[in-house]
């Protein structure tokens, strides 16, 4: 049985989405994944279908219930062997590493949040991970799992050609990229630069790491600490973020 979703949303409509089209959409199309959704709605509670309420101790909006969120997560089979993820800005930042250990597995489930977020005790009870894209609120988790689900197809067996499947290693050491260039040479005047051009390749090389560095410690310096420790303390060498 192929590597399968189970999303938790009130908006199954929503999916695949844009992961109908392009790699992930091919993908699903050669049945390499499966993307099965299940309606929150479905589980609600009374003739309205209720799936949340007022938060207790007050304050504003309103929290989905854990008897119907718990409900919508024991009719998913398949979660022997799928870790359960429930995405929030409350959630630790999710990494490369998640990734390949959700593809590594026999699939993943996740739970979509609307209004305030999920009840607490649900999360504990069923070991639901609680995971964050970045430092921003969204209207739900289902653009949050669109995200999650991008990167983990992209990795499963058979999805990328082998020109493509060393795409995780592009980033050396914890580095971020250097900036890439094409033809023309030269374009609205701006040319490329010329150690490209020159077809000295030790001297690409040395200056490709050298605007990596640079980028890094411009734009993360989170990433340029981490590589700098890493490279210090020589023997950690796995485990890097991307
Ligand atoms: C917002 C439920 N880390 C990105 C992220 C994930 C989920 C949500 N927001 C941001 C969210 C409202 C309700 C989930």
């Amino acid at each position: 049985m192929s590597w399968t979703a189970a999303i938790l949303t009130l908006f199954p409509e929503m999916f695949p989405g844009p992961l109908g089209q392009s790699l992930a959409g091919r993908a699903l199309d050669a049945d390499l994944w499966r993307c099965e959704t299940h309606d929150l709605r479905s589980f609600g509670l009374g003739r309205h279908k209720t799936v949340d309420d007022t938060p207790c101790g007050g304050g504003a909006g309103m929290v989905m219930r854990p008897d119907v969120v718990d409900a919508a997560l024991a009719s998913v089979s398949r979660n022997d062997g799928a870790s359960c993820v429930y995405l929030t800005p409350r959630g630790r930042p999710l990494t490369q590493a998640d990734i390949r250990r959700y593809t590594a597995g026999s699939g993943v489930t996740l739970l979509c949040g609307r209004y305030e977020g999920v009840d607490e005790r649900v999360l504990e009870a069923r070991s639901v991970e609680q995971v964050s894209i970045g430092d921003y609120v969204l209207s739900g988790g289902e653009t949050a799992a669109l995200v999650l689900l991008d990167a983990c197809v992209r990795l499963l067996p058979g999805v990328m050609g082998s020109a493509e499947s060393g795409v995780e290693e592009s980033f050396s050491d914890g580095l971020l990229e250097y900036p890439h260039y094409t033809r023309p040479a030269e374009w609205n005047g701006r040319a490329v630069p010329d150690v490209l051009l020159s077809g000295n390749h030790a001297a690409i090389a040395r200056w490709r790491r050298e605007q990596s560095e640079r980028v890094t410690r411009e734009r993360r310096p989170d990433l340029w600490a981490a590589h700098l420790s890493n490279t210090t303390h020589s023997s950690v060498q796995e485990g890097h973020p991307i």
